[in-house]
């Protein structure tokens, strides 16, 4: 019997490294998705399908069963809370880091801090168990604007290169957490499509050990 698989994964950097994992566990795309504007894609194997979505949106269609297993950054992940989700394996992929960052050669301020960032939870999370009393400031994009016009006096974001944060005269400060992209599972499918899923987990794991040998 052949279970059905619905894939869910955002465009971008997460899709360019995890469709060469997928090839190598057999699935692959019949169309090339970037010039898509498409939302569910068929595979090469018939019984599998792909979504795109958001990134911050993964770990809800896969929590909900909208889709049985997806590919999220860790930092989505640490952000929505993983407890309705399993997270079987490091894909090793998209790696950045989750830091905080704030102006070139401005002392912190010593009273109340205010950060902005999209990590909402992470960031209270992080200065609670510091004991720092702070404001944090939610936004969904350009954090690296908000240190720049006094909105903040800091932002917690992913960083890769840093070059974002130079060309804004930030620097990366404290690390939080050092990120990658996860595989997650449904935790029903993994009842109910246990064979078809632990044959992907396993496929993927042999092909992340590959890809990092
Ligand atoms: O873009 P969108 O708003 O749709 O959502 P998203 O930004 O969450 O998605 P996407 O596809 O950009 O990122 C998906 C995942 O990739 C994130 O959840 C991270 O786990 C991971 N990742 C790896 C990164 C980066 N590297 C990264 N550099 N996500 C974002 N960035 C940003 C960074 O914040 C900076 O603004 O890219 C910019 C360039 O980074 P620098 O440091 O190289 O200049
Ligand atoms: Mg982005």
């Amino acid at each position: 019997m052949s279970q059905s698989l619905t894939i869910a994964l955002s465009k971008g950097r997460i899709l360019d490294d995890t469709l060469p994992l997928l090839k190598a566990a057999g699935i692959e795309l019949t169309e090339d998705l970037e010039k898509s504007r498409k939302l569910i894609f068929p595979t090469t194997d018939p019984n599998v399908r792909l979504l795109i979505v958001r990134a911050t949106d993964v770990p809800t269609y896969v929590e909900h069963g909208a889709a049985d297993v997806g590919v999220a950054g860790k930092d989505v992940l640490m952000e929505y809370g993983s407890q309705g989700l399993y997270e079987p394996l490091d894909l090793k992929i998209a790696r950045c880091k989750l830091m905080t960052a704030g102006p070139v050669g401005v002392p912190e301020p010593t009273g109340r801090l205010k950060v902005a960032t999209k990590f909402v939870n992470v960031a209270r999370r992080y200065y609670a168990e510091q004991g720092r009393q702070v404001d944090v400031i939610k936004l969904y994009g350009s954090m690296e604007l908000a240190p720049l016009v006094g909105l903040a006096d800091k932002i917690i974001d992913v960083v890769d290169t840093g070059n974002t944060l130079k060309a804004n005269g930030l620097e990366a400060q404290e690390l939080i957490a050092t990120i990658s992209s996860r595989l997650i599972v449904n935790k029903a499918s993994m009842k109910m499509k246990h064979a078809r899923i632990k044959m992907l987990i396993d496929q993927l794991a042999e092909a992340v050990e590959r890809r990092n040998a």
